[in-house]
């Protein structure tokens, strides 16, 4: 249930001594967090429990709980719900977050599929699903384009284009509004864990209420959800899926920064790199370089040039966010300036 598996189950046995249960958390809040448990009546139900977790805080901000982890929840008689830990996550969506701060911010954890949601009301924005991709990437989980508002009028070609710039990915047209292509989906999903990205007003929440069914609304002790019956989107939520699956809902995102991590980024351009891998020189920058495959196939029209300044500018950016947050890449850095500096005046010490 839940997306809980064998791997968690084991991560969790040593806690089991001091009776504390396995919690999902849903959504939260500075200091609290609501987490789901199993019902003490009957454990095929869900429960809402808020808990502190100012116990386990965290200055460094990824490590503090967030929507998707699975925590180590203490439920004392008498005593307010607490965390005491975090299991470790096996995936984690993290965007870098905005302006001068150079920490990362989870949008998820324990995701299998990052749902990259994507308006077909309008053009789709090759630039931003690329970005969104590598994101999706770099988090470990599988990403799926899911192409919203499939009954809204667009032209046919738009979701080609689409798949043209998500290689390997699934992409799927979907409308909650006519039920087209929501069986695909939730039986894409399965019983594991899928978090929803994408702007606002792509129709991400009314997806959600469309996987979980009418049942999602009910209070208390159901199989399905959160207490308050609704969920805003000023906060990222998790709701179960009547499948056993969890699903996570975010807010819009206007600006998603990478977080570093170049693999992501190749990922998302495997066509790019396989192409390179044809280049007669292995450290081939694709400018000028002779017998370049890349610019072969931007010349011949097989590779669009803006998907290739798109793989470019992701790749900077990744490069200047490792600059700043990893102190390792940072101390290297430094490392060979001072070594250039060196070579370039022996005079200096
Ligand atoms: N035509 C159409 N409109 C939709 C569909 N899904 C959502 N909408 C509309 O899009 C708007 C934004 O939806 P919402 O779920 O709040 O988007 P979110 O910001 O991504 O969570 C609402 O007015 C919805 O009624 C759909 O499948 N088809
Ligand atoms: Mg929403
Ligand atoms: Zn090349």
């Amino acid at each position: 249930m839940l997306g809980w598996d064998v791997t968690f189950d084991t991560c969790f046995t040593p806690f089991l001594a001091s009776g504390a249960v396995p919690g999902r958390v849903v959504r939260v809040d500075r200091g609290l967090c609501d987490v789901l448990v199993a019902d003490d009546d009957d454990p095929g139900l869900l429960r809402t429990v808020r808990a502190d977790w100012s116990g386990i805080s965290s200055a460094d901000p990824m490590r503090n709980p967030c929507t998707g982890d699975w925590a180590v929840v203490h439920m004392d008689a008498g005593q307010p719900a607490s965390i005491s830990a975090l299991l470790p996550r096996r995936t984690a969506v993290v965007r870098g977050s905005a302006g001068e701060r150079s920490d990362g911010q989870v949008l998820a954890a324990n995701v299998d599929h990052v749902l990259i949601s994507v308006s077909l009301a309008a053009k789709p924005d090759a630039g931003r699903i690329e970005r969104l991709l590598a994101l999706a990437w770099e988090s470990g989980a599988i990403p799926v384009v899911v192409l919203t508002k499939a009954d809204a009028p667009h032209d046919p070609s738009w979701v080609d284009e689409v798949a043209a710039v998500a290689p390997g990915v699934t992409v799927v047209a979907v409308s909650a509004l006519t039920g087209v292509g929501m069986l695909e989906l939730s039986e894409l999903l399965g019983s594991g864990t899928a978090a929803l990205l994408g702007q606002s007003g792509v129709g991400k929440s009314t997806l959600t209420n469309a996987l979980c069914g009418a049942d999602v609304m009910a209070t208390g002790a159901t199989r399905a959800v959160d207490e308050k019956g609704r969920h805003t989107t000023t906060t990222r939520e998790l709701v179960a899926l009547p499948g056993g699956g969890a699903l996570i809902d975010t807010p819009g995102l206007r600006s998603v920064g990478l977080f570093g991590g170049e693999s992501g980024v190749d990922q998302a351009f495997n066509d790019v790199l396989e192409l390179a891998s044809a280049c007669r020189f292995a450290d081939c920058g694709h400018a000028s370089e002779p017998g370049c495959a890349v610019t072969a196939a931007v010349a011949l029209g097989t590779l669009p040039q803006r998907r290739l300044d798109s793989y470019r500018k992701l790749l900077r950016e990744n490069a200047w966010v490792a600059s700043r947050s990893d102190a390792r890449v940072a101390a290297e850095r430094q490392r060979e300036w001072k070594m250039r500096s060196r070579s370039s005046n022996p005079a200096r010490p």
